[in-house]
């Protein structure tokens, strides 16, 4: 995700730190490395205009050039100004006083809508929420059938709207507003029709849902794939129905970062969540403080903390902790770990939140793909609880045998080992002690 627009600012942020001094001429020579970056990226050009010229001001006044780290000072401005155009601060949704709140989903076809309805709802229910499924299309009633293999899956409350209604909107909407407050449901999540293209007969539907539902959130499903042409179309549905706020989906594939970037100061409307695939708990709540810190290498500590306090079992972790300052990490601890890593889910999604700086300057070295996981605890599982213990006596022979009864080859046991030894190495910084840490303490707290 973003890794491209990441890249290329890193080269820059590199580049500055590298500056004893902060003079108008390397500020120039960053500036201008920076507006590259962001237009190789496909971000809005009037977007790269403000963005440059905001931080030339601030970033050429005195105050900073006359400091003791005129550089570090730089690259705050940069991220804080990236953080602004990300939206600022984080948006919830608008729920409403006289529940079930409306959240209406918007957008073209294939950019996720019906897929974000399942993931919203999915979310929402973890959250405490008590939302029901529904959807409605005119042209095709059918569309109604991917919702429901959705709601049925997760096993959550699903409305069908039966054809024959479809003649009588009003009246069939009326029936699910009824039918969604006596079930106590809040929200009612609303998937739409959608088309290749933004056409009027959509528009029209769209607009006299608005008007029998009055719903609290009009939210744009967005594909950030498309870079531009999501913000185009954002535009498009904001002038003639009015959008409220925009959920960016398959930011897990825009390495390019256009949409991301320039969609909330094109539109004026805020990102509340993105997608980061296809599964249902690929949602996530949308913070432009810390995605602006994690596309400049400072790391996304928060989101690995949160991530390690909702999925990590927080009994081992803590134990892990206990180790971890006693400073007697085994393999057989690593082979726990292996196994929490993936609960925590996709290794390398969770790896690419730490900063890549310091002890963690290799990580991307590293390679963990949650296939290896699975191969490196069968060679655990090989290897004797003596030899767990103290790794160092595992000669030649004794990782062929390893390799032999895992039937993994022999450069795999080694490359264990290795990993074994960098892991090892990364554990006892400060950070990775109080990532655990806080997992320890909202548990045991
Ligand atoms: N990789 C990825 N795929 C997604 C994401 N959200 C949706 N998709 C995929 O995009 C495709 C279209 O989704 P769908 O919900 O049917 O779009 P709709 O036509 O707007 O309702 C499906 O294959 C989804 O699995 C995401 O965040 N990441
Ligand atoms: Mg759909």
């Amino acid at each position: 995700m973003l890794e491209q627009i990441a890249d290329k600012l890193q080269k820059v942020m590199r580049y500055l730190r590298g500056e004893a001094k902060i003079t108008e001429r390397n500020m120039a020579e960053a500036l201008r490395q920076i507006k590259l970056a962001l237009l190789e990226a496909d971000v809005n050009y009037l977007v790269v205009k403000d963005f440059i010229e905001r931080i030339r001001i601030k970033a050429l006044d005195q105050k900073v050039m006359e400091s003791f780290t005129p550089a570090q000072q730089t690259i705050k401005i940069v991220r804080d100004e990236l953080q602004a155009i990300l939206g600022g601060k984080v948006k919830s949704l608008a729920f409403s006083t006289s529940p079930p709140s409306i959240f209406m989903l918007v957008g073209l076809q294939g950019s996720g809508k019906t897929t974000t309805c399942g993931k919203l709802a999915f979310y929402l229910r973890k959250i405490g929420k008590r939302p029901i499924l529904a959807s409605f299309d005119l042209k095709r009633p059918a569309a109604q059938e991917q919702l429901r293999m959705i709601a049925s899956e997760l096993n959550l409350p699903f409305y069908e709207i039966k054809t024959d209604k479809m003649k009588q909107p009003e009246k069939a909407l009326e029936e699910l507003l009824l039918f969604a407050k006596q079930g106590y449901f809040d929200p009612l999540i609303l998937d739409t029709a959608g088309r290749l293209h933004i056409d009027e007969d959509l528009m029209n539907e769209l607009k006299m849902l608005k008007s029998i539902l009055r719903p609290d959130e009009i939210i744009f499903i967005g594909d950030a794939m498309t870079g531009q042409d999501a913000v185009r179309s954002a535009q498009a549905f904001d002038e003639k129905i009015g959008l409220t706020s925009v959920i960016l989906t398959k930011m897990d594939g825009d390495a390019r970062g256009g949409a991301a970037l320039s969609i909330v100061t094109v539109t004026g409307k805020p990102i509340i969540f993105m997608g980061v695939g296809e599964k249902y708990d690929q949602l996530e709540v949308f913070h432009p403080d810390r995605l602006a810190s994690r596309i400049l290498g400072m790391g996304d500590v928060l989101s690995l903390i949160e991530k390690a306090e909702r999925e990590a079992d927080l009994k081992e972790a803590e134990e892990l902790a206990r180790r971890l300052q006693k400073e007697e990490f085994t393999l057989e601890d690593f082979r726990k770990q292996l196994i929490q890593l993936r609960k925590m889910g996709s290794l390398s999604q969770l790896l690419s939140l730490l900063p890549s700086i310091g002890p963690f300057k290799n990580i991307s070295r590293l390679h963990l793909d949650d296939r290896q996981l699975i191969h490196f605890e069968a060679i655990i599982n090989s290897m004797t609880l003596e030899e767990r213990q103290n790794p160092k006596i595992i000669d030649g022979r004794r990782r062929i045998r390893i390799a032999r009864g895992s039937g993994r080859p022999v450069h795999e046991v080694n490359q264990l080992l290795r990993q074994f030894n960098e892991m090892k190495k990364m554990m006892k910084t400060p950070l990775f002690k109080k990532l655990i840490g806080s997992a320890k303490i909202s548990y045991f707290g």
